[in-house]
């Protein structure tokens, strides 16, 4: 098989798929490191604004910093959404590279800092959800997903996301709470079909590798016990098969139209 057929086979059959090498260039990742970092300190180098988050400068060091479309703020960061080959790699996964007029474009971005956990305590675990559970203003059966890249070295160790093998086509409604911090008890209220098993995947990836997750694959994940933080940015796209509901612009489809916040980074729009 193909590269092309392999990943979108698995992407297909999983709900997710992991390219555990670096996509993009490592000095490309290096600077998208330091306009994390700046935006961090609540700077930026565009004179323009993240749209917000549930983190701010200041806040306690041991909570997850989300940051809400820092590629507004970052130059860094915009070049590392926009870079082709994450289009490229989309494209594959999703068929859009085989479809005439296919294109893949970023919708959303969030910058992901997980704090090394300084004990249990720490408010750093991402619970157990499907993306979809957030995203009412797309039509429903819409070709919507997750890229999300590494930018730091993501080890076992460093509360990788997990996710849950073949979920995506689990017909049970998942009650999807991201801030949730009691993993176990999340997971025995979700249902599952007859005879599916509950796999955890790990995201081992390297700084600049990738995985890329369906809108209904369930995923989540732990705390960091490395010694040092666990960096990301989870690039929300969409294909040529996606509309937001009654074609609005609105929420989370508020900034489609600005190609310096939603750049389409495969094909022609
Ligand atoms: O970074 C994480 O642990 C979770 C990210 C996530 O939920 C996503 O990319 O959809």
């Amino acid at each position: 098989m193909t590269t092309l057929e392999t990943t979108k086979t698995r992407f297909d059959a999983d709900g997710f798929v992991l390219i555990d090498r670096p996509v993009v260039p490592a000095d490309l990742v290096a600077r998208a490191v330091e306009g994390m970092d700046m935006i961090r300190r609540g700077q930026n180098d565009t004179g323009r604004e993240p749209t917000g988050g549930c983190w701010k400068p200041g806040d306690a060091p041991d909570r997850l910093c989300k940051v809400e479309q820092p590629q507004r703020a970052s130059k860094a960061i915009f070049d590392l959404v926009s870079h082709p080959a994450l289009g490229q790699a989309a494209a594959e996964a999703t068929g859009a590279a085989t479809v005439p007029g296919g294109m893949v474009q970023v919708w959303w971005v969030q910058l992901l800092y997980k704090p090394a956990a300084t004990g249990e305590q720490s408010v750093t675990r991402v619970g157990w959800h499907r993306d979809r559970s957030y995203w009412g203003e797309w039509e429903p059966g819409s070709e919507i997903f997750t890229t999300w890249i590494a930018l730091s070295d993501v080890r076992e160790d460093c509360g990788p996301m997990m996710f849950i093998r073949g979920s995506h086509r689990w017909p049970q409604e998942v009650k999807s709470d991201f801030f949730g911090q009691d993993l176990e008890s999340q997971r025995r209220g979700i249902a599952m079909p007859e005879g599916a098993a509950w796999e955890e995947v790990a995201a081992i990836l390297p700084p600049g590798g990738i995985s890329i997750h369906d809108d209904l694959t369930i995923h989540g994940s732990g705390l960091n016990h490395s010694g040092r933080p666990r960096r990301s940015l989870a690039i929300h796209m969409r294909t040529q098969a996606s509309r937001p509901i009654g074609d609005k612009r609105e929420g989370l489809t508020t900034y489609l139209e600005d190609p310096l916040t939603c750049p389409v980074i495969y094909g022609k729009r």
